[in-house]
């Protein structure tokens, strides 16, 4: 029995009465009679259910197209319906053994091909310096030389090729220009940059560039004091001038404001020791032992680990108002700075102060393996929040830092070396694991016992420093696993829709993954950092592989495509999976021209004695400092 059907029910019978008939013709006159049959108010609600179900199926249709994980899915909650865009992934190639692809790369530098899709000037404010040329086929656009092949679409890729295949994807580059014309293009961007800064933000610290405008976070200048150095390298008298004038008549430290130790250390004292010494300016070191001394107070403490912060005016120092802990690479990674001062000086006050706190950190327990917690406390001088180990934030420069005093002392302060090769060894031990399903080496974090497969895109100054300790003298698998981090490191570029890396990636090991790295929505941003072509430069320099130079000079194109703004200066950008929609933040953080720009450059010199490296060694902010010269 069936009710009785009623106006405000919508009653469908799917069996028809009589004899089955399936005939395409029948049930295309048996539906047709059903919904002639129906009331208009039934045919609304059964229109309307059928469009609401068209929308709900949409976003996951889309989402699919774009491979966003479950999880992504699922926090995704400001999405907006935007076009499809594919994944970034490797075309499919016959397979080659990387010696010989390497070799090939070398020998025939070859018109470069690239993979990146065509930007389409999706926001309106940055823009794209690109331009077709005369005679070139439909879909390949040139750039400064470099052709980008816009037909080559994305979605041809395959998963589960191996590593070769990926990075044979992405062999292209600069290999058919010129040194100098490569070099010109990294002063291109630097002028550009510059130019901005110049425009809206002179004598502030970091360029607004879409606002026009400028934010201040010590009020010192940071931006002009951080190029400085890079300026005197790229040969931009003019610039470097106007920023000298600058420096010696307007900075002054004598101001009431709160800096961050490590911040102003790294790049300002940094910056200043360093354009001292390839300038010979005295002015320089007149003002790098201002704020030098200005810096002092941080270590009256109890424990005389410092503190994060000191007013330079008021000669008084504070940790951060919710905590008496200092971050561990903070307070390891001033030492460079403040022994060069000591040694300029003459004054032991500040090489004794820095050295103090590698004594204590060297004995403290709750060390891994030689790896670090990351924080350290300033009243009892022990690491607190212990268990969680990591080479990204908050611990990254103190190996950095380990192996560069080594360096810059002339090689004599063995337990700096001991901390170093046992920590490098640590991380070998509990850090290193492989990635699904193309096996990419990567150095992920432990929290408790616990791996977890995360790795910053700070992490990547690690391939640049083993190779620099092997260069050195250490071992030669140093030099290897170097190799292998930088291939990892790229490929958290080149498999982003941007050609650009994220802050942080995940990478997968369960086996029968369909790809190696995955991106949480919180972490899609790009701060135009620098670890990745600092590494770039380091292994250029001591292979001449040329493939890292192609590497590099995609990166930087990729900068130009995405992170150029047209009025002056470059941006940071917040997602890095969507050339449509890349949102920029309006901010172009110091070290871009400190260390992104200058890491280039020397990348792209064929010169080993600019800036050698078995004569300098470079702080953490791309500063070089003198090796000590033997007094033995
Ligand atoms: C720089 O200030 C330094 O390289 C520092 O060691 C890490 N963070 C930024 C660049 O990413």
């Amino acid at each position: 029995m069936h009710p009785p059907s009623r106006q405000d029910y919508i009653s469908i019978s799917l069996a028809g009465q009589g004899t089955y008939n399936n005939g395409k013709q029948w049930r295309r006159q048996s539906c047709w009679r059903k919904w002639k049959r129906l009331s208009r108010l039934q045919r609304s609600l059964i229109l309307l259910f059928l469009f609401m179900c068209g929308i709900a199926s949409y976003p996951a249709v889309t989402e699919h197209l774009r491979g966003l994980t479950a999880g992504e899915r699922s926090t995704e909650s400001n999405s907006v319906l935007r076009p499809i865009v594919p994944q970034v992934l490797p075309e499919p190639v016959k397979p080659q053994p990387e010696q010989s692809s390497q070799k090939k790369l070398s020998n025939k530098r070859g018109p470069p091909i690239l993979q990146n899709r065509l930007q389409k000037k999706g926001n309106g404010t940055v823009t794209v310096e690109e331009k077709k040329e005369k005679g070139e086929e439909e879909g390949v656009i040139s750039w400064r030389g470099a052709v980008v092949d816009t037909d080559k679409d994305t979605e041809e890729a395959k998963d589960g090729e191996s590593k070769d295949h990926l990075l044979a994807n992405h062999k292209s580059g600069p290999s058919n220009q010129s040194e100098a014309s490569l070099l010109e293009a990294v002063k291109d961007a630097f002028r550009h940059a510059w130019q901005g800064y110049k425009d809206f933000a002179w004598g502030h610290d970091e360029l607004r560039p879409l606002s026009k405008s400028y934010s201040e976070w010590f009020g010192l200048g940071l931006t002009l004091i951080d190029a400085l150095d890079t300026m005197w390298i790229l040969g931009l008298k003019e610039e470097f001038e106007e920023a000298r004038t600058w420096v010696a008549t307007e900075l002054t430290f004598n101001k009431n404001v709160d800096v961050n130790l490590f911040e102003s250390t790294i790049r300002i004292l940094g910056g200043l020791l360093s354009t001292y010494h390839l300038t010979g300016d005295t002015m320089f070191l007149d003002k790098a032992k201002d704020i030098g001394s200005r810096l002092m107070p941080a270590f009256n403490t109890p424990s005389k680990i410092p503190y994060s912060d000191v007013n330079i005016g008021k000669g008084t120092a504070h940790p951060p108002r919710w905590t008496s802990d200092s971050t561990v690479a903070e307070v390891t990674s001033i030492q460079l700075e403040f022994r060069e001062l000591s040694r300029l000086t003459q004054d032991p006050q500040y090489q004794d102060a820095v050295a103090e706190v590698m004594k204590q950190v060297h004995k403290l327990d709750g060390k891994l393996d030689g790896l670090v917690p990351m924080f350290i406390n300033t009243n009892n001088g022990q690491f607190t929040h212990q268990g969680i180990f990591t080479l990204g934030a908050r611990a990254d420069s103190y190996y950095e830092y380990l192996l560069k005093q080594w360096i810059q002392g002339g090689k004599k302060e063995d337990q700096l070396l001991q901390d170093y090769v046992q920590a490098i060894e640590g991380v070998k031990k509990n850090l290193l694991q492989k990635s699904s399903p193309n096996g990419l080496t990567f150095v992920g974090e432990l929290s408790h016992g616990q791996f977890s497969p995360k790795m910053d895109h700070l992490v990547c100054f690690l391939p640049g420093t083993l190779a620099l300790g092997a260069h050195h003298g250490l071992p030669a698998d140093h030099m290897d696993l170097a190799k292998q981090l930088m291939e990892t490191c790229y490929q958290m570029y080149i498999q982003m829709e941007t050609g650009l890396s994220p802050e942080i990636v995940h990478f997968n090991m369960h086996e029968g993954s369909i790809r190696d790295i995955d991106v949480k929505l919180a972490d899609r941003h790009n701060l135009l950092r620098p670890e990745t072509v600092e590494s770039l430069f380091y292994l250029y320099r001591f292979t001449k592989d040329h493939k890292y130079q192609d590497w590099g000079w995609n990166i930087l194109q990729n900068f130009n495509k995405y992170t150029k703004v047209s009025s002056g200066g470059y941006t940071s950008i917040n997602n890095v999976r969507d050339p449509d929609y890349t949102s920029p933040r309006d901010k172009m953080e110091s070290f871009f021209l400190g260390e992104t720009l200058k890491y280039l450059y020397l990348l792209f010199s064929e010169d080993p004695s600019l800036i050698s490296l078995d004569e300098y060694v470079f702080n953490t902010e791309a500063h070089p400092l003198p090796i000590w010269p033997s007094t033995a």
